[in-house]
Parts: C-alpha cells; sequence; structure tokens
C-alpha cells in the first residue's frame, strides 16, 4: 500500500489518492461571470463570482502539473431551446430569458460568446468538456462512463455557483460513488451566505455529500 497524502479538510482529513482522482471546473463562463449575461439577467450581482479566477487558475495549473485529468463544464442549450423545459426557460424577466439576445449573444446557448468559458480558465486540448442542459453535471451527459473509464474515484470541486450547479453535481457524484472535495476559495455564489450554508449542509453528518478545503492546504498537503 502507498501511503496518500491526507489533506486537511472539514469536517476531517481527506486521504487524497492521486491514482484515482480529477479536478472538475463547474461552468466558469462570461454567462455567470461577467455582466450582461445569464447571471445578471437573473437579476444577480454578478461582480463577487469573478474574483476566484485567480485561485481557479492556479488550482488549474496544480492539477495539469500533477497530471489529473480536469474536467469543464458549461451549461447551456441548444439553439432550438429543445432541451430546456419551460421549468428552466420561463424564469427571469421576459426580455432577458434564457435564449433571448443579449450582448454576448443569444442567453446560455451553446456556441454564443457568452457561453464560453473565460479566457483566463480556458480547457487545454485532450481535457474533458462536459456540456450540460442542467445544473447537474451527470443530468443529459455521458461524464459517469467517462470517469469510469479513467478509474476515477475522487473529484476535486472549484466553479460556480456554489449552491446551484456545484452542490447540484456534487450531490450527483456523492449517489454515483465518488469521493467529492470542494474548494471553499475556489467556489463563489451570488450570495455569500449561501456559500456558508452549503459548505456547513455538505460536510454536515461526517461529510454527508462530501469534504471542504482550501487551495493552500491542498497545496500544502501535496508539497
Ligand atoms: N443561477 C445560478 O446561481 N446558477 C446557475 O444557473 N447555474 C450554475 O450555477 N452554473
Amino acid at each position: 500500500m502507498t501511503a496518500v497524502p491526507l489533506v486537511p479538510a472539514e469536517p476531517f482529513p481527506f486521504p487524497l489518492d492521486e491514482r484515482g482522482v480529477a479536478l472538475v471546473v463547474i461552468d466558469m463562463q462570461r454567462d455567470f461571470l461577467e455582466p450582461g449575461g445569464f447571471g445578471e439577467a437573473l437579476g444577480n450581482e454578478v461582480r463577487r463570482l469573478a474574483r476566484i479566477v485567480p485561485t481557479v487558475a492556479r488550482l488549474l495549473a496544480l492539477a495539469r502539473g500533477r497530471g489529473w485529468p480536469v474536467v469543464h463544464t458549461r451549461e447551456g442549450h441548444l439553439p432550438d431551446l429543445s432541451d430546456c423545459p419551460p421549468a428552466k426557460r420561463l424564469r427571469g424577466d421576459p426580455p432577458l430569458r434564457i435564449g433571448e439576445r443579449g450582448p454576448m449573444g443569444r442567453l446560455l446557448i451553446r456556441g454564443e460568446p457568452g457561453w464560453e468559458i473565460v479566457r483566463e480558465l480556458a480547457p487545454l486540448p485532450g481535457e474533458i468538456v462536459v456540456d450540460k442542459p442542467g445544473k447537474g453535471m451527470f443530468y443529459r451527459t455521458d461524464l459517469d462512463d467517462q470517469l469510469r473509464r479513467l478509474a476515477v474515484r475522487q473529484l476535486v470541486f472549484a466553479g460556480v455557483t456554489t449552491e446551484v450547479c456545484v452542490q447540484t453535481s456534487m450531490r450527483e457524484a456523492n449517489d454515483r460513488g465518488f469521493e467529492c472535495l470542494l474548494l471553499r476559495d475556489a467556489t463563489a455564489s451570488y450570495f455569500p451566505e449561501f456559500e456558508a450554508a452549503t459548505f456547513a449542509m455538505i460536510t454536515s453528518q461526517g461529510a454527508i455529500v462530501g469534504w471542504t478545503t482550501t487551495l493552500a492546504e491542498l497545496e500544502g498537503a501535496l508539497s
């Protein structure tokens, strides 16, 4: 048995096995981070999300340097909206709903400028890019098969937003048997109180959904 590093974490240290870990970066798209996108159309003040970009960039560099598989997700819909149910499309102001035209193209539509991942965090060739129509990264995607082919058992999570697509994806991953570690300083919500609530929820009851840590603690454990 090879000893695995213990990452200081809540609610207790996370035994990180680099033979089966992947990094997952959720939805770091212009539509959520920049003014004029889908996040703002829903009535949110978007600027606090961009503050995590340098931390996520450092995390990506760490994962790439250590040879971990890297997964990027993008939330978005087909131009004809056939994959967007009314329960989702009817949110927000009518002129600013999914599929309507904004300053970065049609809101949350695949291929539009606003749907792109921010330049600083662009996927590299060979990395897994998952296009998802929902909040969870496994809903109507082949990610489960891709991760199993790579013998991935543990997932390190970053991205936005903490209580929507990140938490949903962590819960889906937990049900599928993956151990999940969320980096508190590499995720963000439009609502700071929801970040704290999410961290408390997922780590409660002995890591019922997963663990949380910081990038510095992860880097320290691996150095
Ligand atoms: N609205 C919100 O907080 N999030 C989303 O709609 N998608 C993601 O979290 N990616």
